[in-house]
């Protein structure tokens, strides 16, 4: 019986964002720290359309744009810097709560409406308009669905976002909140005629140096506890500093942990400078972004992450009484 009333009440928040939009002037676009695909994709696509609209749009991010996203259309038109002045609207990507945007108060306070898109279960409906939709694979379907709502017909380079945004959360259609519907959008953004072999390449076939060495060293630290159920990888401030990597040359590196046979669960830590941050991956039912949240991190079920204020080895030792507590 809850199910019909959330969709009601999804459908009832989308119709309000339309309103917003078509009655705002200024808009605030922002995503999350350490910003990935989805957070981008999602905000230039927004950002596309609105202007094709006539509005006047920022977009923030307080974390560079990693590299391998710096193709995407009007990527160099995100900001690092918090703007100035007042905004009608402010809408928060795939932020469960506005600090995970990093330090965008200010900008908030100053904001007549603030939006919340996210398909993160872990969301807190902090916004004017939530538009929460855990079922959906990526930020980009639902914002797809936005424009559909709208009869807004995506462009090329929209396309070349969106996909973007779908591809890279469902780990190239592989995750299982890949849905059929996930597909038949990928199929109508496919209709624009992006060049999506050309995409590809650019996501899937292109990797730096430093993050092809981080890899080395990442599955050279590989560990195996509680029988085989869970894979630990570890990187150092040391393993950063010996390739001149950056943290996002550790991306997905997470993943290979999911691979050896048997595996239920990874776990990555990242030595950073006064922090640890710890990555999660699990299968099916375990639900990793319990451990997440109790550490103050978010995300989803069978990927979610956290950061630490402590050494790695007390980092580990809580994160591993944790999780021994989930696989039990
Ligand atoms: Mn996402």
């Amino acid at each position: 019986m809850t199910k019909p009333m959330r969709t009601l009440d999804l459908e009832t928040e989308f119709k309000r964002l339309e309103e917003l939009i078509v009655s705002s002037e200024t808009f605030f676009l922002a995503g999350h720290l350490n910003p990935d695909g989805d957070t981008i994709g999602s905000m230039l696509a927004i950002a596309s359309v609105l202007k094709r609209m006539g509005k006047k749009v920022t977009l923030f991010s307080q974390d560079p744009i990693p590299e391998n996203l710096r193709f995407l259309p009007q990527a160099r038109s995100v900001r690092s810097r918090l703007p100035k002045g007042k905004f009608d609207a402010a809408i928060l990507l795939e932020c469960s709560v506005p600090s995970r945007g990093g330090a965008l108060e200010p900008v908030l306070k100053r904001a007549g409406k603030v939006v919340n898109i996210d398909h993160h279960k872990t969301s807190e409906f902090y916004g004017d308009i939530n538009i929460v939709e855990p079922h959906s694979s990526s930020t980009a379907e639902i914002v797809y669905r936005l424009f559909h709502n709208m009869t807004v017909k995506v462009t090329r380079r929209e396309a070349t976002c969106l996909y973007t945004g779908m591809v890279t959360d469902t780990g190239r259609f592989h995750f299982p909140a890949t849905s059929p519907r996930t597909l038949e959008i990928a199929s109508r953004l496919l209709e624009t005629g992006f060049k999506f072999s050309r995409i590809n390449d650019l996501l899937y076939a292109t990797k730096a140096c430093e993050s092809l060495k981080i890899l080395g060293r990442a599955l050279e630290s590989l560990e195996l506890k509680y029988g085989g159920k869970l894979a630990v990888l570890t990187l150092k401030v040391k393993d950063f500093k010996d390739f001149d990597a950056r943290s996002e040359h550790s991306e997905n590196v997470i993943n290979y942990g999911m691979m050896p046979p048997g595996v239920k669960a990874a776990v990555m830590f990242r030595e950073e400078s006064e922090r640890i941050s710890v990555t999660f991956r699990s299968r099916g039912h375990l639900d990793v972004s319990l451990v997440a949240k109790s550490f103050g991190g978010g995300g989803h079920r069978n990927a979610s992450g956290c950061r630490m204020k402590a050494t790695l080895d007390v980092a580990r030792a809580k994160v591993f009484a944790a999780l021994s507590r989930l696989l039990a």
